[in-house]
């Protein structure tokens, strides 16, 4: 296999750990914090976690490591979408592992959650894991999205581990794969199985964080790389001075990727969904307020912008939602293959007329027909509209068009409007690791282990102080039940860990809406430029402006 120069060179990189972990496994103990709670509904979680909940918060501390003597045969699964610092997670916990005791043993399981159900995996050796230090992607062991949440499987989890002297099993993965960590820890402590269950925290969405968890790991790359991406988009449109560039960034339902996106770059537009839900802004209010922006620049002579669409925008708007519900509604069952045997788009058009409330088609009927036609083709396996494919970024702008169109015939707009369209997501999930992300992966794998070690089940990996040098990180665990709360999935109550949506009263929102009247009609474009791994501490390993603008 052909290596780049600079996989080569990131081969030699040594992540920075927490310096109360630098001092060798010998000399790492635990300080003990305050038992825990729930962050809502506390009496219904405790009685369905009789034996995992209200446990201490830990920290670790420079002491004398009084951790039991035992060989550890340890699992490991990725889950869920790829965030770039997977592969240092694994990396941290096979080298605290083995620094332990070199008899001890990682297990990694193929595929996601899956590998585990089919007892799909590889044993972990140095020439194996030396390929992926510091490297982006998942590829190491693989990913997927099937979910462990029935106790069957968990029974089949429990089989598997039996079979390989597995007593601890690492889940790396996102709010609903920490949720399941939880339960599956919970069941295995019930069951007396014998096998430990610790999460860690990821995600290029951001949405998994709290007073605890300052940050998923992911966001940093993924959003670093979108920016110099969106950068280099707006030299361009300040250079050409000829189009409006719209441009939608991943993150399913929370905005964090666009805001820290808008913060590095500061463009024409952001659009945040929490923002639109807050507000209820219609279609029409969101494209008469970026309508504003273009129809300012033109009065100055530019005819070029930037927007950052959010991926999951539309489901903020609340009358988009209903629509998506009603649509979903009216192709329930059988009623989808009635609707897929009409021959023209006319006939659907009548069929879809007919059984949609007046406020939902009217909403209908201003959508560019490719958006309309995108709302009845792809459905999940629920049979529901799968919102993330909607290319809003192509609805905004149509929006927008007409938009101005109107205000033209008015005499109100004198300018012109060529938009072109991105998608910003793939391209920054499997970048190379930044020095923070490849640093905090290494350090929460590590710490995994420790939490491991000492015995600990039903936790989350916990690095935190994460804005300052990696030296005055503070590494510990939290009871991953303390994050969750009751929300109703599917028709019932379940147990789930809070997701994490922009706040419109914290401090990056709250900066961002300070200025972005000015950055809508200047040109204040920043270009961060390429991710850095080599050079000054202050180009390489700073982390994102809405973690700074937290911690401030
Ligand atoms: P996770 O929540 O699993 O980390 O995935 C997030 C994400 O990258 C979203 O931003 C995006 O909407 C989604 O995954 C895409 O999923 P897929 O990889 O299945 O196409």
């Amino acid at each position: 296999m052909k290596i780049s120069p600079l996989q080569l060179a990131r081969y030699q990189y040594e992540p920075k750990l927490p310096g109360m972990l630098r001092n060798g496994i010998s000399e790492i103990c635990v300080k003990d914090g305050s038992a825990t709670e729930s962050v809502a509904d506390q009496e219904k979680i405790k009685a369905l976690f009789p034996n995992t909940y209200g446990k201490n918060e830990i920290t670790f501390q420079k002491g004398c490591n009084t951790s039991a003597e035992k060989k550890q045969v340890v699992g490991v699964i990725l889950s869920g979408g790829q965030a770039p610092g997977g592969h240092n997670v694994i990396c941290g916990l096979y080298d605290a592992l083995k620094a332990t005791n070199a008899d001890n043993v990682l297990y990694g399981f193929k595929g996601g959650p899956s590998g585990l159900l089919d007892d799909d995996y590889i044993v972990f050796d140095d020439a194996y894991i030396n390929q992926y230090r510091n490297t982006g992607g998942f590829d190491i062991i693989g990913s997927g999205r099937t979910k462990l949440e029935t106790e069957e499987q968990f029974a089949i989890v429990a089989e598997n581990c039996k079979k390989h002297g597995i007593t601890a099993l690492v889940i790396i993965g996102g709010d609903d794969s920490n949720t399941n960590a939880a339960v599956l820890a919970e069941y295995c402590a019930a069951h007396n199985t014998g096998v430990q269950v610790i999460g860690c925290p990821k995600t290029i969405d951001g949405d998994l964080k709290n007073e605890d968890i300052e940050c998923s790991f992911g966001f940093d790359t993924a959003t670093k790389t979108y920016s110099e991406i969106i950068g280099n988009i707006q030299r361009d449109a300040n250079s050409a001075k000829k189009y409006w560039h719209f441009i939608k960034v991943m993150g399913r339902s929370a905005s964090h990727v666009a805001l820290e996106c808008a913060l590095q770059t500061q463009p024409n537009i952001c659009l945040v969904g929490e923002e639109v839900a807050a507000k209820k802004m219609s279609l029409a209010q969101i494209a008469d307020y970026i309508a504003d922006s273009v129809a300012a620049r033109a009065a100055k002579g530019w005819n070029f912008g930037v927007a950052i669409i959010p991926e999951g925008i539309v489901e903020f708007v609340p009358e988009f939602s209903v629509l998506i519900s009603e649509i979903n509604e009216l192709l329930a069952g059988s009623k989808a293959d009635a609707f897929n045997a009409l021959p023209t788009w006319e006939d659907k058009y009548a069929f879809i007329e007919n059984g949609l409330t007046k406020e939902s088609m009217a909403v209908f009927a201003i959508l560019p027909v490719n958006i309309q036609q995108q709302l009845f083709l792809e459905r999940d396996p629920h049979g529901n509209v799968q919102v993330s494919l909607i290319e809003s970024e192509k609805l905004f702008s149509a929006l927008v068009k007409d938009n101005l169109a109107a205000r033209k015939a008015k005499g109100a707009y004198n300018g012109k409007f060529n938009a072109l369209h991105h998608f910003l997501g793939y391209e920054g999930r499997c970048a190379f690791p930044s020095n923070f992300d490849a640093d905090y992966c290494y350090s929460l794998g590590y710490n995994a282990f420790m939490l491991i070690q000492y015995g600990y089940t039903g936790y989350l990996s916990k690095v935190s102080n994460l804005s300052k040098p990696a030296e005055e990180w503070v590494a510990g665990g939290m009871p991953i039940t303390k994050m969750m709360n009751i929300e109703r999935r599917h028709g019932a109550d379940k147990p789930v860990i809070r997701k994490a949506l922009v706040e419109l009263d914290g401090a990056p929102f709250r900066f961002f809406e300070e200025n972005r009247a000015q950055w809508a009609v200047d040109t204040a474009y920043v270009y961060p430029g390429a991710i850095q791994y080599f050079g000054p501490s202050e180009v390489c390993d700073t982390t994102t402006r809405t973690l700074a603008l937290e911690k401030a």
